[in-house]
């Protein structure tokens, strides 16, 4: 944003917030306020109770409740006109999420002279679980609203062209464009596939500092200097499989695969959605899991599994990869996931291997990781035994190709290749000096 200059419309993430603009760090950011029944309804209900569990595969039961979609609804009308207040002429206005899926239609209806794009960070599901949806139709069609719609894999785009085309009038032209007819007059709405990535630079940069190579030799010792640093970094989400991890892990104790006095484990569990009780259960879950196996493993002053809940700063965070050998990232689901790619980042020393699901859509990209399909037990297990046991020719071998991979897409590269699909979308080239982006 401060790169390519605009304004940022969103929620400050607090109940009951500031309505004024904020101007910070050159960017204008204009809030839109959630009351606290609102945030109970359409943010903890509609969007992670009901939406997010149903497009991770449908881990968990979704509610279904009709207050909550009135909240969607309501908050949603809230953004489209907040924008709708602010945005200049013929501006584009990139929308970002699950949680605003009503905002194109709302918003065209009031602005037909912007540009609309939307990104989706999570998965889009397939047919037969979105078709659960009691309120489906009128998703595809507030999404239908939008020019660009973007995906993290391209399933997810094909997943969201059967649904338009079953659920709508709706038709597809090719496998990137839908053509949709609004009063009588006919508009492409393109939809294709933009992995997210991070900013290398920048991890890089920070990586490479010698303080911070002497917090990594740190961690190793305050750790007790083990052959072997196994690393887990998640919010602490049931769809990123913390649990089945750490059971592999035990698993592998049990059997004497691994040794308690050369392998560890560190785990950082970063609390989120705390007021979901589903996430309630999971952290209790976790949390047993982790006792259970320090119980059977640990030894006194050296546990064998260091679990963590708690938000890192990011110069903890950078040397604690930096650190890490070998790093699990086995979500049952996930859209992209960003710690896998930040593991690589870190890894300026060309060491490290990373264990990654096939179920994410950083698999897409880093085909050098060892990809795991975490439901089965023994592959999973299998695959721990193998990273651990790397020849380091090998593990270098991987990590050089993964880097090669995350710095030819970085973050940039997936902004600039959205806003270029969006611009592309513009009738007319844009010369206004006052035009803004939103
Ligand atoms: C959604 C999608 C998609 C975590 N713990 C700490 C910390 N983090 C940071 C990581 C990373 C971010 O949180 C997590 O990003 P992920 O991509 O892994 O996962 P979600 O939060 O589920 O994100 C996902 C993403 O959106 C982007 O489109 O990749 O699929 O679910 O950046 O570093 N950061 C700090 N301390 C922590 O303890 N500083």
């Amino acid at each position: 944003m401060q790169a390519s200059g605009g304004a940022w419309v969103g929620w400050t993430g607090e109940v009951d917030g500031p309505e004024d603009t904020i101007h910070l760090d050159s960017i204008d950011l204009y809030p839109v306020p959630l009351s606290a029944t609102e945030h109970a309804l359409y943010y903890e209900g509609f969007s992670n109770d009901t939406l997010w569990p149903l497009y991770h595969d449908a881990l968990r039961e979704s509610g279904f409740n009709a207050p909550e979609w009135d909240a969607y609804v309501e908050v949603n009308t809230r953004f489209a006109t907040r924008i709708a207040d602010i945005a200049p002429a013929d501006a584009a206005v990139w929308l970002h999420d699950y949680h605003l899926q009503l905002v194109p239609a709302l918003l065209r209806e009031q602005r037909d002279d912007l540009v609309i794009g939307w990104f989706n960070h999570i998965p889009f599901p397939p047919l037969e679980l979105f078709q659960r949806l009691p309120w489906r139709t009128q998703i595809i069609e507030g999404l239908l609203g939008a020019d660009v719609l973007g995906f993290q894999r391209h399933r997810g785009a094909l997943n969201f062209v059967a649904a338009a085309a079953l659920l709508t009038d709706a038709v597809e032209v090719d496998s990137q464009h839908l053509m949709v007819v609004e009063q009588g007059i006919e508009r492409v709405v393109t939809v294709a596939n933009f992995p997210i990535s991070i900013d290398v630079d920048e991890f890089e940069t920070k990586a490479s500092g010698r303080v911070n190579r002497r917090h990594t030799a740190q961690i190793r010792s305050r750790l007790g200097d083990p052959e072997v640093i196994i690393l887990g970094v998640d919010r602490l989400d049931y769809t990123k499989g913390i649990g089945s991890r750490l059971r592999a892990f035990g698993n592998l104790l049990d059997q004497g695969r691994l040794d308690p006095n050369r392998h560890v484990m560190v785990q950082v569990a970063t609390p989120t959605r705390e007021g979901v009780e589903m996430y309630q259960e999971e952290r209790r879950e976790i949390e047993r899991i982790v006792g259970e196996i320090n119980g059977k493993h640990g030894r006194l002053g050296y546990p064998v599994i260091h679990y963590l809940y708690q938000v890192l700063p990011l110069d903890e965070l950078i040397p604690l990869y930096q650190a890490g050998d070998v790093m699990l990232v086995t979500p049952f689901r996930d859209g992209m996931n960003l710690v896998a790619k930040e593991y690589v980042a870190a890894h300026v020393d060309g060491d490290g291997v990373l264990v990654l699901s096939e179920f994410t859509g950083a698999a897409d990209e880093l085909r050098d990781a060892l990809l795991v399909n975490p439901h089965d037990e023994e592959a999973f297990q299998e695959a721990i035994v193998q990273a651990v046991e790397m020849p380091r020719h090998e593990r270098r071998q991987r990590m050089q190709a993964m880097r090669a991979c995350i710095t030819a897409a970085d973050v940039n590269v997936w902004a600039a290749s959205f806003l270029d699909a969006l611009r592309d979308r513009e009738p007319d080239p844009v010369d206004n000096a006052d035009n803004a982006d939103v």
